[in-house]
């Protein structure tokens, strides 16, 4: 028997999620958007017979994930308002076989669709299930000292990754792989989607200078957690430089060392060690 879609895990951790990041204040207005790759073990119950109700098409080959089911944020929506009306602001999707197009299961019963960030979603997800198959969430919010720091910090991600790591010493063990960075683009394209996924071949945090910070990660929860932890990172270099600027910092052996004790491997390229013989 079908099952009320409204008390599946699945919404109520949208709902949290879009919450918790309005609240920061990282989601004004329509800004953010949220996808989460759910098991046919996951939708089925809450769908009767699964038959589709409109069909989007797409501009780029999503083929890769022909069949997958998301739910995934709606185009123009407020995180504001997804708690207070989950099946405007919401939908539940299915990739097309041919990966061209994608249909509404649940949810967007304004007429609305699928965020306009979904070609950067889809093929961010195509990109870390290749690397990680435990992968299922992107993230995307406008971070606000993330946001600051792109117009007063270095886009070198190198250099972007060792201010960050060096802000809080929990950083480097949250994000070892460190941050990319891509130039200024317009959103919404099958571009700047293509420039993120290639950077997330390497990294899970993808920066977007003067526009915000894209996230992939195994939960909701996780995701969250570490776009939370590089956003914390920028406040408080923002602190740091309002102060007055460093007069001490963490040392690239105790970044090491850190790195050692929790086992992770550090993005090459940012310590600059110095060998003993
Ligand atoms: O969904 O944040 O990047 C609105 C945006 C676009
Ligand atoms: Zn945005």
């Amino acid at each position: 028997m079908k099952q009320d879609i409204f008390k599946s895990k699945f919404v109520i951790e949208m709902k949290e999620a879009t919450a918790n990041l309005y609240r920061l204040g990282w989601d004004e207005r329509n800004g953010g958007n949220i996808s989460c790759l759910l098991t046919t073990d996951e939708v089925y119950p809450y769908l009767d017979g699964c038959r589709e109700t409109r069909v989007v098409p797409m501009t780029f080959d999503a083929s890769p994930l022909a069949g997958r089911y998301f739910i995934v944020t709606g185009s123009g929506k407020y995180f504001k308002n997804v708690c207070q009306d989950p099946a405007v602001n919401l939908g539940l999707i299915r990739i097309a076989e041919d990966g061209r197009s994608y249909e509404i299961l649940w949810g967007f019963e304004d007429g609305g669709v699928a965020t306009s960030e979904l070609p950067t979603h889809l093929m961010n997800h195509i990109k870390r299930l290749s690397i990680d198959p435990g992968h299922r969430v992107i993230m995307h919010c406008h971070a606000t000292h993330l946001l600051g720091m792109t117009f007063t910090h270095s886009l070198d991600e190198i250099n972007f990754t060792k201010t960050l790591w060096e802000m809080c010493t929990e950083c480097i063990v949250v994000f070892p792989d460190g941050i990319g960075i891509i130039p200024w683009m317009v959103p919404g394209t099958d571009a700047i989607g293509e420039a993120t996924a290639e950077k997330m071949e390497k990294v899970r945090l993808v920066l977007w200078p003067h526009h915000g910070i894209f996230g992939a990660g195994a939960t909701i929860d996780e995701t969250f957690g570490l776009i939370e932890t590089a956003e914390k990172a920028a406040e408080v270099y923002t602190i740091v430089c309002s102060q007055g600027g460093k007069r001490q910092s963490i040392t690239d052996q105790q970044l090491q060392d850190l790195a050692d004790a929790f086992k992770v491997t550090p993005r090459s390229g940012v310590l600059k060690l110095f060998s003993h013989n």
